[in-house]
């Protein structure tokens, strides 16, 4: 059993001087209901949180609304880091490069693949490309999406379609890939012309470790009928 004295303290600290020698007055049964008043307040104290419960852990200093506001203060605090976080993320992405007319928003993360040679070639839309041997193993990074260039393209189109053709082209730059043995970083441009669905066309070993891919697109199309033209881009259209 707690004194009465004890049980006052805390309470509140002040009330220690008040009862301390009133106690000693007081018959045995009066302090015993005494006792049951204030351990009986001080639980309700405790259950609607306006006191700490120090029963089991002595070191807690802090009533339960104390702990529960802070609880709810750092649950908002990480609220506020990932909506700061999304905010930034979707800013970078605002000033990133995706083409005339953010045609290539729309395909980031779409990734396409075939065969050729050895391996089985893919390229993922903004994102990077990658080899993989046919006879089994892991991947190789042919380099990671850096950006969008315009190049010149002089080439015959085939009777299918399925070509660079000539003229203006966009051409995606990829860098940064897996180190060659004695040679460069991987590196791939992917060159892009219009098609009917994403496809790739060809891939070319053009040096050691330099890739290029010949790629099919919708989203080229778009380009292809005007937009570069207003951008004083000297577009020959001819598919
Ligand atoms: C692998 C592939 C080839 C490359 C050689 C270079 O076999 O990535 O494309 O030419 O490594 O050692």
């Amino acid at each position: 059993m707690i004194s009465v004295s004890e049980a006052c303290t805390q309470i509140d600290p002040r009330l220690t001087f008040a009862v301390y020698d009133f106690e000693a007055y007081l018959p045995i049964s009066i302090r015993t209901w005494v006792d049951t008043q204030l351990r009986n307040l001080r639980i309700t104290l405790i259950e609607n949180g306006i006191l700490a419960d120090t029963s089991s852990d002595p070191s807690a200093s802090e009533s339960k609304a104390v702990t529960d506001a802070r609880t709810r203060l750092s649950s908002a605090k990480n609220d506020l880091d990932s909506q700061r976080n999304d905010l930034n993320s979707r800013t970078e992405d605002l000033s990133k490069d995706y083409g005339p007319d953010d045609v290539f928003r729309a395909l980031k993360g779409q990734c396409i693949s075939t065969d050729s040679g050895e391996y089985t070639y893919e390229f993922c839309f903004m994102e990077r490309t990658t080899q993989k041997p046919k006879k089994g193993g892991g991947n190789t990074s042919m380099g990671s999406f850096v950006r969008i260039d315009r190049i010149v393209v002089d080439e015959d189109l085939p009777a299918d379609g399925r070509g660079l053709g000539s003229g203006e082209r966009i051409a995606m730059r990829h860098e940064n890939g897996q180190h060659c043995w004695n040679g460069p970083n991987r590196s791939t441009t992917v060159i892009l012309a219009c098609a009917e669905k994403e496809e790739i066309w060809k891939v070319f070993e053009e040096e050691k470790c330099v890739y290029r891919m010949e790629v099919g697109t919708p989203a080229a199309c778009e380009v292809s009928t005007g937009k570069l033209n207003k951008e004083g881009g000297k577009v020959r259209d001819e598919l």
